[in-house]
């Protein structure tokens, strides 16, 4: 058996530090085959190279397991690139130790190639690593040799997806740095938004964990750790097979107090699901609203229309739940006229929070970066590490930019260019406060608005 250091690369503050999941359902993988594993936290220890080298010293690992979560903000006014802190840390390893650097990770899967020659790691592992990285240190420990770029045959099932193994000190970090750890339910997304690289991560079809061992990690989180908040990290949590009304379902038979927040497409909730939710402890959503009029959602391949997000927006005041809105702007099919439509659209959300975003990032083997390079809009060998975005060519850029900024102006609830959220943000975590943050600056009404149906 095998001494396994596993590190998180991910030092991204923004919009809060994030438990990195991934690393702690791989450590699980590797210490249930009988590894003996160590997490590491490069953001957590403060990004110094000096206890980073001291712990590899000092752990004595026969391998080292890297997790690149980003590849960069999404923000196409800010874009800054991540990999080269991955890049880094695997020179660290090779200043101080000699033994094969392993990576994966979301980054890492959508551009494996790339960021295999650009890290210089030795080995990379494409989606889910918990099955592929055990086989991979069980043929490398046994002097055997292995193609560099390892990818899944097929996934694993929704019954085979292992509990995370959370680190004490790690849980007590992001607790205090951001109010909460985070959890999986399902993977998959059945939607195909043209932009989205989740069904390429997680598979086009939902693969469900049997509700009771869902509630089982959060209870044994609670127990060991003392940590009652919890941010599901499912691509979409309200499927439409309502799964997720089974996990609801479960925390309420079992009445643990559990606070959570989650993903939600606006479509095909109503009332009663949100109101069973906020019942098991759902406190706040993040709606993909994604577009902000009925041409560019369908320009993304939504699939549903800004009459359902307002619905779903109306229930979520209705049930007194926070809920905010993401929308990006210069999507295909944006003209001058969509985006004065889109602006109107979003005066009509009321009691929530929106953050608009312009330029959609283009990632490899989506079907928005066919139409990028269709429209000259990207060379077609233009390489993607960088952050590079699809602007739609039939509107100007600044105008755009001017149009939003202007629409905005005066609101404390709505958020662009994205840096303002991210200057909000630090003004109140001086102030003590943590968690989502864009939360607790919706005001309800005083009497509730109904819902229309
Ligand atoms: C939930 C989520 C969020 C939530 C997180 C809330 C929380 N408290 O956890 C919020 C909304 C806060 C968020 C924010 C951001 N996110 Co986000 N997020 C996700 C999402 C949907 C799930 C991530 C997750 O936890 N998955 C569950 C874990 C178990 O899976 P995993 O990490 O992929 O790990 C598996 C494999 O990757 C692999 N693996 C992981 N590590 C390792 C290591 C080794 C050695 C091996 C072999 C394998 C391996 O095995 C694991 C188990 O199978 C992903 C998309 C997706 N579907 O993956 C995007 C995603 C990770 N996010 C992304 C981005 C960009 C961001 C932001 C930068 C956006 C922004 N500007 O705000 C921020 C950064 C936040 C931060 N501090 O890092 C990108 C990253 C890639 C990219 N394009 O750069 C993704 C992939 C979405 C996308 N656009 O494509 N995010
Ligand atoms: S944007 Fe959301 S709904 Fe659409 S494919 Fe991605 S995860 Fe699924």
């Amino acid at each position: 058996m095998s001494r396994i250091l596993l590190v998180s690369s991910n030092t991204t503050i923004d919009p809060f530090p994030v438990y990195p999941l991934g690393m702690a359902v791989v450590a699980s993988a590797l210490a249930s085959a009988g590894h003996t594993v160590d997490q590491f936290d490069f953001l957590m220890e403060g990004e110094s190279e000096d206890v980073f080298r001291n712990r590899i010293k000092g752990f004595e690992p026969d391998f080292v397991c890297m997790s690149l979560r980003n590849l960069d903000n999404c923000d196409s006014l800010t874009a800054t690139a991540y990999p080269v802190v991955a890049k880094r840390l695997v020179e660290l390893v090779r200043e101080v130790w000699a033994v094969p650097v392993i990576v994966g990770g979301p980054a890492f899967s959508i551009l494996p190639e790339e960021l295999l020659a650009f890290t210089g790691a030795d080995y990379g592992i494409v989606g889910e690593g918990e099955r592929l990285v055990c086989e991979l240190i069980q043929e490398l420990s046994q002097g055997r040799t292995s193609p560099r770029i390892l990818r899944n045959q097929g996934l694993i099932s929704g019954q085979d997806m292992i509990s995370p193994l959370y680190s004490a000190d790690m849980v007590s970090y992001y607790v205090e740095q951001s109010g909460m750890i985070n959890l999986q339910s399902k993977r998959g997304c059945a939607h195909g938004c043209i932009y989205c690289s989740y069904p390429s991560l997680e598979g086009k079809r939902y693969r469900l964990r049997e509700p009771g061992a869902v509630v089982d990690d959060m209870e044994r989180a609670k127990q060991e750790h003392g940590v009652d908040t919890f941010f599901f990290t499912d691509a979409v949590f309200n499927d439409d097979g309502g799964h997720y009304l089974q996990v609801v379902e479960e925390i309420l038979r079992r009445d643990s107090a559990f606070r959570w927040a989650c993903y939600v497409r606006p479509e095909g909730i109503g009332r009663n699901e949100v109101s069973l939710m906020k019942r098991a402890g759902m406190y706040a959503a993040e709606l993909g609203t994604d577009a902000a009029c009925d041409r560019t959602l369908r320009g993304i391949g939504k699939g549903f229309k800004f009459a359902d997000a307002l619905e779903v927006n109306r229930i979520f005041v209705a049930e007194r739940v926070p809920c905010a809105h993401f929308v990006m702007f210069g999507g295909p099919g944006e003209t001058l006229e969509t985006i004065e439509e889109g602006l109107a659209n979003l005066e009509l959300l009321e009691n929530t929070v929106v953050f608009a975003f312009t330029g959609l990032r283009i990632l490899p083997d989506t079907p928005l970066h066919t139409l990028a390079i269709q429209e000259g809009v990207l060379a077609k060998d233009a390489p993607l590490h960088e952050p590079a975005f699809y602007h739609s060519p039939q509107v100007d850029r600044a105008v755009m930019d001017a149009m939003i900024s202007n629409s905005f102006q005066g609101r404390r609830d709505r958020f662009f260019p994205p840096e303002t959220s991210h200057r909000v943000r630090t003004v109140m975590s001086r102030f003590g406060y943590k968690g989502l943050l864009w939360d607790s600056i919706i005001r309800f009404p005083k009497i509730p608005v109904l819902p229309s149906t």
